[in-house]
């Protein structure tokens, strides 16, 4: 088994790339420069049509969107690792906080990185295929309250919790990054998501990554 990330810094990437890291799994990493439109050439869209990292090859064959990534890797390693639950409910309940991630959390922190001038921390970089010049931006208010709202249901989900399990697992690896993000970009953590993202940042893997 040979496994390549294709990486870029400030980016989705780095959910896999942490997720790698936890499960000290080795790989090789391509690192691409979104601003330079490495995402945009032919080599990388025949790896993903969408042209958007993370992509993972393993033994030539792409796998991308993060979430599917790290259900991939987590199915491989995770147990092994004590970082997944085995087959059943528990494996359940940690590919819904994946899933939501991916499909709710996230989404809600791009509607900001659109809002937000270029440049600013956690904003949509220029070379970006979501870049919107500025009198096409979204409503920056709108996209606070919808995060907000997300960042409710994560409180709820870590009530009366150190993680999202329980126990750390995967789970945490890849909300990790997406909930970074969104506090760089100055958006107020409801206190047991704050104390969550620091406990994680607390994990070796975590605070060595870039
Ligand atoms: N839903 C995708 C989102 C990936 C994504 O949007 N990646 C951005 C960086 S954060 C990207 O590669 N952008 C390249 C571009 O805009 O050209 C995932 O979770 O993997």
């Amino acid at each position: 088994m040979s496994l390549t990330l294709y990486f870029a810094p400030n980016s989705t990437a780095s959910i896999t790339a942490a997720v790698l890291a936890e499960l000290a799994v080795p790989h090789a990493v391509v690192r691409l420069d979104i601003d330079a439109g490495d995402t945009r050439r032919p080599e990388f869209l025949a790896l993903n049509p969408n042209g958007r990292v993370p992509v993972l090859v393993d033994a030539g064959v792409p796998i991308w969107e993060s979430a599917a990534i790290t259900l991939y890797l987590a199915e491989l390693y995770g147990s092994v690792a004590g970082l997944y639950p085995a087959p059943g409910p528990r494996r359940g309940e940690a590919m819904t906080w994946i899933a939501w991630a991916s499909t709710k959390l996230s989404p809600a922190g791009g509607l900001l990185a659109a809002a937000l001038p270029t440049g600013t921390d956690g904003a949509v970089q220029a070379g970006s295929a979501d870049w919107l010049p500025p009198d096409q931006r979204p409503d920056e208010a709108r996209a606070r309250a919808a995060l907000a709202r997300c960042l409710g249901v994560l409180e709820q989900g870590l009530a009366g919790k150190d993680y999202l399990l329980g126990a750390y697992s995967l789970a945490d690896t890849h909300l990790f990054g997406f909930v970074g993000w969104i506090a760089g970009m100055a958006v107020p953590l409801p206190p047991g998501v704050a104390a969550w993202l620091e406990r994680c940042a607390q994990r070796p893997a975590l605070a060595a990554m870039e």
